[in-house]
C-alpha cells in the first residue's frame, strides 16, 4: 500500500488546552485540519516505528470518521499496530488502562468530554503518553509548535476499516485490532474493589441509580454494575451512547444531570446516585437528598482507603488541583501523608504518580482518580464509594457528616461565567492582580487577607514550571477566593470563580454552601468588578 505525502499549510490556534485540542466540529472538519494536528502529534512523540497506538473516543458525532483518518495516517507513519475500541468506543480511563496494559507507545483519545456533541457542537482530540496519562506540557508545546510549521502529512489510500466486529485486519504494513472496549477495564476494576461485598450490598436491597447521560459509560456501567455486580436492569439510566448525547450536555453536575437529580431529591430517591460525563472520567456522587462535593469526595475516599482491597496497604500521598478545596489536605495531615497542589488539569498528576509520591488525586470539577491509570476515572470513583458503603453500612449523608465532624467542613462553591467576552474576562483577572500590593492585611468578608498571587507550580519531579495558573486571594483562616480562565471552552471565555471557607464547628456545618459563602461571593465581586466588567448579573452555572 503506497504512502502518500499530502502537502498542507498550518492553521492558526491549534494549541492544546487543559485537556487536548477542543474545537467546534465545523472547525475540525475543515480540509486538512484534523490531519495537520494528528501529523503534528506524530512528528513530536519520538520513535514509534513498529510500536502500538491506542485509538478510541466517546462516540460523539465525527468519532468514527476521525478514527478512519487516524488509522490511515498511523499506517502511513509506521506504527506496527493500532488497538481500537469496538465501534470506536473507549472511555478516557479505559484508554489509559489499555495503553498501560498493552505497553503502547501512546494513544489518541477523541472527545470533548462534558461539552455537547453533534454537527454544531464540540469535538476534541488528545494525545496520551506511554504511562497512559495526558501528554505533559513539554510534549503539548512541541505539538503546538509543529502545527505552526507543518507542510505535509502522511496517509495511505485504503478502504475504511470495519470497526464494529472484534478481530484483527491489516492496513498496509500495520495491524488494526478491534478490541472489546470494556474487558481490560472491567478486569482492572475487579482487581481493586471487593466485588463480592458490593454484590451482597446490592442483593440486600440497597438501591442505586447510575446516569450515563447517553455518553460513553453506558456500556461500561451495564457490564460492571448490572452484569458483574448484579444490580437490577434499569439501574443504569441513559445507557445508550448517542452521537449527540440525545441533545444533552453530558456534564455530571446538579444542573445538567437533571433526571438523576430529580430522582435523588424526590420521593423516589434511592440510597445512592451517580453520574459520569461524555468520556467517562468525571463523576458526581449523590446520596438520598444529598450532594457530595467532589472536593469532599476526594477527602472521604482518602480517609476510607484502607477499607478497599486495592488500597488496603495504605496510600503514598494525595494530590489535588489548586482550586480544589483543602479538605483532602486535612486528611493527608491526619494520616501523615504528603499533599500536593497542582495546576488544573490531569496532566500534572502523572509525574507524581509515576514517581510513587501520590496514590489518590482529585479536582473540584468532578474528577477523582488513582494510580491504577493516569486519568481521572468516573466509574472507579462510583465503585470506590460502593465499596465503602458496603463496608460501613451507613448512608452517604452519614458518612459525609461524620467526616466533617472529624476533619471540619470546607464550604466550597464554583461559579462559572460562560461565553464572556475575552477582553472583559482578562480585565476581571487584571483588576484583581492590580490590587495584589494593597490587599494583604485588609479585612474582607470578615477575614484578614494574608497573601495574593498568580499561582505558579514547579513540578517536584522534573522541575518544569507552569505559571499563571489562577489568581488567588488567600486568607489567614484558610479561606480562599480564586479566579481562573477556562482552557476547555470553545466559544468566548469562561471565568471560573472558586470560593472556599473552613468551618471546624460542628454546630455550624449544616448551612447551605451559598449562604455560608455569601460574604465571600460579595467580596469577590467587589474586588474584581466581575459583574460590571462582564455585564453579567449572575453566574451561568453554580456548583
Ligand atoms: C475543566 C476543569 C478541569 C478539568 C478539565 C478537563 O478545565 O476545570 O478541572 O481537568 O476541564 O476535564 P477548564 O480549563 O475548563 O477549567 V474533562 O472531563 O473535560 O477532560
Ligand atoms: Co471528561
Amino acid at each position: 500500500m503506497e504512502v502518500q505525502s499530502v502537502s498542507t499549510t498550518p492553521f492558526d490556534d491549534q494549541r492544546p488546552g487543559t485537556s487536548g485540542l477542543r474545537k467546534k466540529v465545523r472547525v475540525l472538519r475543515q480540509r486538512h485540519y484534523l490531519e495537520n494536528f494528528v501529523q503534528s502529534v506524530f512528528d513530536s512523540i519520538g520513535d514509534f516505528r513498529g510500536r502500538t497506538l491506542v485509538v478510541g473516543g466517546d462516540g460523539r458525532y465525527y468519532n468514527r470518521q476521525a478514527i478512519q483518518t487516524i488509522l490511515k495516517m498511523a499506517a502511513a507513519n509506521g506504527f506496527g499496530k493500532v488497538l481500537v475500541g469496538q465501534g470506536g468506543i473507549l472511555s478516557t480511563p479505559a484508554a489509559s488502562c489499555v495503553i498501560r496494559k498493552h505497553q503502547a507507545h501512546g494513544g489518541l483519545i477523541l472527545s470533548a468530554s462534558h461539552n455537547p456533541g453533534g454537527p454544531d457542537e464540540d469535538f476534541g482530540i488528545k494525545y496520551n503518553i506511554a504511562n497512559g496519562g495526558p501528554a505533559p506540557e513539554a510534549v503539548t508545546e512541541k505539538i503546538f509548535s509543529r502545527t505552526r510549521t507543518i507542510d505535509r502529512y502522511l496517509t495511505v489510500a485504503a478502504d475504511d476499516v470495519p470497526l464494529d466486529v472484534i478481530g484483527a485486519c491489516a492496513l498496509g504494513e500495520m495491524q488494526v485490532e478491534v478490541i472489546d472496549p470494556v474487558a481490560d477495564y472491567a478486569e482492572l476494576m475487579q482487581s481493586l474493589f471487593d466485588f463480592d461485598a458490593i454484590r451482597r450490598l446490592l442483593a440486600d436491597g440497597f438501591r442505586m441509580k447510575f446516569d450515563a447521560m447517553h455518553a460513553v459509560t453506558g456500556p461500561y456501567a451495564r457490564v460492571i454494575i448490572e452484569g458483574m455486580l448484579g444490580a437490577p436492569q434499569g439501574t443504569v439510566m441513559h445507557g445508550e451512547p448517542k452521537e449527540d448525547f440525545a441533545g444533552g450536555h453530558p456534564d455530571p453536575n446538579l444542573t445538567y444531570a437533571k433526571d438523576l437529580v430529580d430522582i435523588m431529591f424526590g420521593e423516589q430517591a434511592v440510597d445512592f446516585g451517580a453520574a459520569s460525563d461524555g468520556d467517562g472520567d468525571r463523576n458526581m456522587i449523590l446520596g438520598r437528598n444529598f450532594f457530595v462535593t467532589p472536593s469532599d469526595s476526594l477527602a472521604i475516599l482518602a480517609a476510607n482507603a484502607e477499607q478497599v482491597p486495592g488500597y488496603r496497604d495504605g496510600i503514598a500521598g494525595i494530590a489535588r488541583s489548586m482550586p480544589t478545596s483543602a479538605a483532602a489536605d486535612r486528611v493527608a495531615a491526619a494520616l501523615g501523608l504528603d499533599c500536593y497542589e497542582t495546576p488544573t488539569g490531569w496532566k500534572f498528576f502523572g509525574n507524581l504518580m509515576d514517581a510513587g509520591k501520590v496514590t489518590l488525586c482529585g479536582e473540584e470539577s468532578f474528577g477523582t482518580g488513582s494510580d491504577h491509570v493516569r486519568e481521572k476515572d468516573g466509574l472507579w470513583a462510583v465503585l470506590f464509594w460502593l465499596n465503602i458503603l458496603a463496608v460501613r453500612k451507613q448512608s452517604v449523608a452519614t458518612i459525609v457528616r461524620e467526616h466533617w465532624q472529624r476533619f471540619g467542613r470546607n464550604y466550597y462553591s464554583r461559579h462559572d461565567y460562560e461565553g464572556v467576552d475575552a477582553d472583559a474576562a482578562a480585565a476581571v483577572l487584571q483588576r484583581v492582580r492590580d490590587q495584589f500590593g494593597t490587599l494583604p492585611g485588609q479585612q474582607l468578608a470578615g477575614r484578614t487577607v494574608q497573601h495574593c498571587d498568580d499561582f505558579a507550580y514547579t513540578d517536584p519531579v522534573d522541575g518544569s514550571v507552569s505559571e499563571n495558573q489562577g489568581v488567588r486571594i488567600l486568607f489567614a483562616d484558610g479561606s480562599r477566593i480564586i479566579f481562573r480562565l477556562s482552557g476547555t471552552g470553545t466559544s468566548g471565555a469562561t471565568i471560573r470563580l472558586y470560593l472556599e471557607s473552613y468551618e471546624p464547628d460542628v454546630q455550624k456545618q449544616g448551612q447551605d454552601a451559598q449562604q455560608a459563602l455569601a460574604d465571600m461571593i460579595a467580596a469577590a465581586d467587589a474586588i474584581s468588578g466581575l459583574r460590571e466588567l462582564t455585564g453579567r448579573d449572575r453566574p451561568t452555572v453554580i456548583t
